[in-house]
């Protein structure tokens, strides 16, 4: 009884501690601009910055056999399909780069396309990536290739994937040969995209393949996806040092909804720790939940930010579960129901900056259908980094997500990210206002 008494009195005190600190050091809220008072136009960066879009390869391509479209199936969502038939028509979908004036794509690899069963490759999948990559430096756009953008084959799934360290050879083995392909060519490598969103959708949420819902098993993927990295990264620099390995980083913010709750900032201060600081500190100090993974120490040349939102926490937090998000009153809520939060960006590079390595922005978008968000969006976020880089953040890079709309995951088709508006009866792709006006941005600065 007298026990019980005082861990409850303990844990109270831990959590008003954590209160009273994160209070006093925050502030609250959370920076805001007041954009009505901003001229967004007025933006500068450097020489040599590069202006891309990005996609993924399950996303885009069309007609996979993989992890995603078992669970697709399995959980009937709206099926991946033909996509944007990116397979077909990559030639014509680069000719829109080009009409963008982009300097820098990002894209990924889909394994399952490469080794469709165990150890049987497919040269001639890996001989369409290659040609694509020609075609996009003739253009002259500087490929960056993602190893792993959250599908891979499903018979990699059944042995466990990411979840069994075991299964991590043949990740590396996959990536190896990848390599050997392409990084004559392509510089710029994207192991792993956004860890913690594969990790917690898949094994926390279950939204994502292999569906589950376990807090233990989401610990262990996202150690695992630390150590595969570090592995993939010290495998690939072996070959060639001269190349460029980062990871995609999802940065999500989490701010306490109320100012006085003693539940809002405790919260948000472990969701950031588990969402964001325990990856960072993974690569900084290679070890993540109480174990050793001296393979991803150091091991970075660049970070890959991907920024979106960030999150309001409180009671409410559980809806999440329903991707139903808080807003703060001034803000602006996006299709897929999160807030418009520019001034996270600039939080975000802070975040990373530790790190010690360039920065390359490798996504931020929105999805906006009728495309009334997309240009305040896009111009905040770009006043927001120009900011960040006249404040001496070594960025180099952004590109925005995405260049065409696509297969949005457990959302299906019904949220559009693209530059390009894809008709997905005649594949039809149309530039968006707001595309134009990040061809004209990209033009003039
Ligand atoms: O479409 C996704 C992408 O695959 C990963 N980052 C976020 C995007 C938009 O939700």
């Amino acid at each position: 009884m007298w026990l019980t008494l005082l861990i409850v009195a303990f844990g109270l005190f831990v959590v008003f501690k954590i209160t009273l600190i994160s209070y006093r050091r925050r502030r609250y809220p959370e920076p805001h601009e007041d954009w009505s008072t901003i001229d967004l136009d007025d933006v500068s960066f450097p020489q040599g910055f590069r202006w891309g879009t990005a996609t993924a390869a399950h996303q885009v391509e069309g007609n996979q056999i993989n992890n995603w479209t078992v669970h697709e199936a399995a959980k009937g969502l709206e099926p991946s399909g033909a996509a944007c038939e990116h397979w077909e028509r990559w030639q014509d979908d680069f000719q829109l780069l080009s009409d963008l004036g982009m300097t820098s794509y990002r894209f990924s690899i889909e394994w399952s396309r490469l080794e469709p069963t165990e150890g049987v490759w497919e040269d001639d999948a890996l001989a369409v990536y290659s040609a694509m990559v020609d075609d996009l430096l003739a253009r002259g756009i500087r490929p960056v290739v993602t190893l792993h953008h959250f599908s891979h084959p499903d018979w990699w799934e059944a042995k466990g994937g990411f979840a069994d360290r075991a299964n991590l050879p043949s990740f590396v083995a996959y990536c190896e040969r990848v390599f050997e392909a392409l990084s004559d060519r392509v510089t710029t490598w994207v192991t792993i995209n956004e860890p913690t969103v594969f990790s917690t959708m898949g094994y926390t949420v279950g939204m994502f393949p292999p569906g589950k819902r376990s807090i233990p098993l989401t610990l262990r993927v996202m150690r695992n996806l630390l150590l595969a990295h570090g592995i993939v990264y010290r495998a690939l620099k072996g070959k060639n040092p001269d190349v460029s390995i980062g990871v995609a980083k999802n940065v999500t913010l989490f701010d306490p909804k109320n100012r006085w709750s003693p539940i809002d900032w405790p919260l948000a201060r472990l969701l950031e720790w588990f969402w964001n600081g325990a990856w960072r500190s993974g690569i900084q100090r290679g070890r993540m939940w109480f174990r050793d993974v001296p393979e991803a120490k150091g091991a970075l040349d660049f970070v890959g930010l991907n920024y979106y939102t960030h999150v309001l926490t409180g009671l409410s937090l559980p809806a999440l579960r329903h991707m139903k998000f808080q807003k703060r009153s001034q803000e602006i809520a996006t299709e897929f129901g999160y807030p418009m939060y520019a001034e996270g960006l600039r939080r975000a590079i802070e975040f990373l900056a530790p790190l010690g390595v360039p920065i390359e922005i490798t996504e931020n978008g929105v999805a906006d259908k009728n495309d009334t968000l997309r240009t305040e969006h896009l111009k905040r976020h770009l006043w927001v980094l120009s900011e960040a880089i006249a404040a001496g953040h070594d960025v180099r890079s952004y590109h925005h997500w995405s260049l065409m709309d696509n297969f949005e995951w457990a959302e299906g088709y019904s949220m559009r990210f693209g530059l390009y508006e894809v008709d997905f009866e005649t594949q039809n792709r149309t530039l968006r206002g707001s595309g134009e006006v990040y061809r004209d941005v990209v033009a003039k600065v």
